[in-house]
């Protein structure tokens, strides 16, 4: 099955019918990983090896409106600047595109306003193609499921099938060979006190996309086979520590699941190395400020940048340690 067929499964006789709206929006988070996804099972259609879990952050995420025009291209504007669509990005949003509009030639403005570092490994992609998703079913008022939104922005990115829901999300690896049983699901947990700090170090492009790291580590590091096992356990973990609200089983899960995760990829070849100086010393900082007894862990994801995890009320003490931090309580 290719993308084009898994969504012509989704959306049926819907797939036909032209937009009943001349524009449509929407909201998306963009989301955190507590237990990674890092490996497909299926590169066209995102379909994971594992399953993975994360914390979408309240506010911050990427805000999309769509609207009909009648040029002969798309225009996209991106955080008010027109961007060439002759860029990989304006490309891979325009094959995206297309994939819901091969019976017309419905040209689109597409603005996208992201109050997040663009590519700089706080997951841009995630909430940028959940919340095109969620625009174009305002748009031709398809009235999809939460389900059915998660599938198709996983068509777009994988870690999007997560970013459309708030809160914690679970996103189930399914066994099906077309996907329909690989989406987002909301675990319906509060955990109010729960703080993420956004450590930015350094905003620049990655030079090696997740997409080609994933594969290239799938493809060659030898710790990969240990990978899924070490998901597994660390999914139910998690679950556990949220549910008896034990904020130092979710912490030192999370931390480990994440520097297991870079493991793999710096035994992979060529190996990936996605951190900067400022990374080491930001956990190193995290792991002294442990010894002395503060309740902090860190993840990181395809980028340099850090994210904290600790509770409100060590918040001012974060704030005395990393005075760039920018807290974000997810459930607040
Ligand atoms: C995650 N990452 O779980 C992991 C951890 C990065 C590190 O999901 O190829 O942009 O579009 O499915 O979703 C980033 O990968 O990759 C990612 P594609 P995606 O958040």
């Amino acid at each position: 099955m290719n993308k084009s067929e898994l969504v012509n499964l989704i959306l049926g006789e819907r797939s036909h019918v032209l937009p009943k709206n001349v524009s449509g929006g929407a909201f998306a988070p963009t989301n955190i990983a507590l237990c990674k996804y890092w490996g497909k099972r299926n590169q066209e259609l995102n379909l994971p090896l594992t399953p993975s879990f994360s914390i979408s952050l309240g506010s911050k995420g990427a805000t999309a409106q769509l609207a009909l025009i009648e040029n002969s291209a798309d225009e996209i504007i991106l955080n008010g600047s027109v961007v060439d669509t002759r860029s990989s990005f304006s490309k891979r949003l325009i094959e995206f595109l297309d994939l819901f509009r091969r019976a017309n030639k419905l040209r689109l403005q597409i603005c996208i306003h992201s109050n997040i570092p663009i590519a700089a490994g706080l997951a841009s992609s995630a909430c940028g193609f959940a919340s095109i998703v969620m625009a174009l079913d305002e748009l031709f008022d398809w009235n999809l499921s939460p389900k059915e939104l998660s599938i198709l922005a996983r068509l777009g990115s994988g870690s999007a099938s997560r970013s459309i829901w708030p809160g914690f999300v679970e996103w189930h690896k399914g066994e099906r060979a077309d996907g329909m049983d690989s989406y987002g699901e909301s675990f319906a947990e509060e955990w109010p006190e729960l703080c993420i700090g956004l450590l930015v170090v350094n905003n620049q492009e990655k030079s090696v996309s997740s997409r080609e790291a994933m594969q290239r580590t799938v493809m060659t590091s030898a710790l990969f086979s240990a990978w899924p096992a070490k998901v597994n356990q660390d999914m139910e973990i998690i679950k556990q520590a949220i549910i008896s609200r034990d904020f130092a089983l979710l912490g030192k899960t999370a931390e480990s699941n994440a520097t297991t995760m870079h493991a793999t990829m710096l035994s992979a070849w060529p190996p990936i190395n996605y951190s900067v100086p400022e990374t080491l010393l930001g956990m190193q900082e995290t792991w002294r400020l442990r010894q002395q007894g503060l309740s902090v862990y860190f993840t990181q994801d395809a980028g340099p940048n850090l994210k904290l995890l600790f509770l409100e009320k060590d918040k001012n003490e974060i704030l005395s340690h990393f005075p760039n931090v920018e807290i974000v309580q997810p459930f607040k």
